[in-house]
């Protein structure tokens, strides 16, 4: 018999790159996704029809659907991965951000519990290192006291608290990844990298002229979310329901991110000036190519996001650093670069199609 597993959040970045994982595991896949006026589902178009990977409509704004997915799939394991998960975006939208982000952690477990599936089936949560916030300590490990700093974190601490509570209040294998942020060519394009790595594509190619960003002296740990996907499955197959970590223990700054993206699209960038007042200058033309703009600062800032991976690496045998940031950044570009040549080319195809048939060259 397969394994079966339930993932909510399959359309997401990691949701995808979960499911090809667990394909290759052998595994029963079960994705949960949303209504949506476009059913364009661009991360997982590759896995539908496949004959082990099912699609079910639900929310986790809707105990009823949960039940009734949960109900019938039956799952050996569920990978929470569904969520509000801009933190930007949980200053406008926070009450909305607190029902998916918090009370949908609490929906999936009580779900679970009473379709009678407590015992059977363990939970993986999607914690996260925003939970360390306006951080107390530097790295961050699993006993760095928590400071949420930003509606989304504060939902996500509930989500984390609730887990544990299900754990030691009903002995349910639940447990969180708390995880930093990972990143790769199916990011969302308004998280920073992915904008960048866009831009920069977008740049080389003469498709864009500037980009605006926020806070360049942010520091974050990135890592390969292909690589960190892996992780969440070991969390489930340990011995005991535990909390975990997982980063590269590697940190850079959103500007190095920037230089290095740019690099890799064919241009260097130097870095003058400071705060509002900060720009990247390509050093060949002379020409501003980033500049800092107040729509993308946050009420409240993590700046200082670093974690330590150790209990990973030691329990799980996880290798954090199986790609590099530089391969990360790479990957991403030449993604990025293909991506715009790619539109570049369709929109050449369908000027000279229109123009053909207005001259009647085709009907
Ligand atoms: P993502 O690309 O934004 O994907 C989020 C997923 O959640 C999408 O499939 C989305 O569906 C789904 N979703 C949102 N609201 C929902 C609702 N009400 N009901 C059902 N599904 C809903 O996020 P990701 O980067 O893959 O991250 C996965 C999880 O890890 C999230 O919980 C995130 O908070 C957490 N996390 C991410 C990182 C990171 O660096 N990527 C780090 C730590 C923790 P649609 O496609 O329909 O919008
Ligand atoms: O790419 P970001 O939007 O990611 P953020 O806020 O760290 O959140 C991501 O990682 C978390 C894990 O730590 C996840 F839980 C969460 O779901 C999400 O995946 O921003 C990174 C940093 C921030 O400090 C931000 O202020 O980059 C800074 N930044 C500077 N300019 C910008 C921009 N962020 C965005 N999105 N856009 C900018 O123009």
């Amino acid at each position: 018999m397969n394994r079966i597993a339930l993932i909510t959040g399959v359309t997401g970045q990691d949701g995808s790159y979960l499911s090809e994982f667990l394909l290759e595991k052998d595994y029963e896949v079960h994705g949960i996704i949303r209504r949506s006026s476009v059913d364009y589902r661009e991360r997982i178009a590759h896995l539908e029809g496949h004959p082990r990977f099912h699609l079910h409509y639900g929310d986790l704004g809707d105990s009823m659907s949960l039940m009734s997915v949960i109900g019938s799939v039956r799952p050996d394991e569920i990978y929470n991965l569904a969520a509000q998960s801009h933190v930007q975006v949980s200053f406008d939208v926070p009450e909305n951000t607190a029902d998916i982000d918090a009370t949908g952690v609490l929906r999936v477990l009580e779900a679970v519990r009473l379709c009678g599936l407590g015992e059977s089936c363990r939970i993986y949560q999607a914690s996260t290192s925003e939970l360390y916030g306006k951080v107390e300590e530097v790295p961050q490990n699993e006993n760095t006291p928590f400071h949420p700093y930003s509606p989304y974190a504060v939902a996500k601490q509930y989500g984390f608290w609730i887990v544990k509570e299900y754990r030691e209040a009903y002995g349910m294998f639940c447990c969180s990844g708390i995880l930093f942020n990972h990143e790769s060519e199916r990011r969302g394009e308004t998280f920073v990298t992915r904008k960048i790595t866009l831009a920069a594509a977008r740049i080389a190619q003469g498709r864009q002229d500037r980009l605006y960003l926020g806070n360049l002296s942010s520091l974050r740990d990135w890592g390969y979310a292909r690589d960190y996907v892996e992780c969440m499955w070991l969390i489930l197959q340990n011995k005991k329901p535990e909390d975990y970590v997982i980063a590269t223990g590697v940190q850079h700054s959103v500007r190095e991110f920037c230089q290095l993206a740019f690099h890799y699209a064919g241009m260097e960038l130097e870095f003058t000036g400071e705060g509002m007042e900060e720009k990247g200058i390509d050093k060949k033309s002379g020409k501003v190519l980033v500049e800092v703009s107040p729509d993308f600062y946050r009420p409240t800032d993590v700046v200082n996001l670093w974690g330590d991976p150790s209990k990973a690496r030691k329990e799980l045998g996880w290798n954090p650093v199986k790609t590099s940031f530089e391969e990360l950044v790479r990957l991403m570009v030449e993604h990025d670069m293909k991506k715009v040549s790619m539109e570049r080319a369709k929109e050449q195809i369908r000027t000279n199609l229109e123009e053909y048939l207005e001259k009647g060259i085709i009907k």
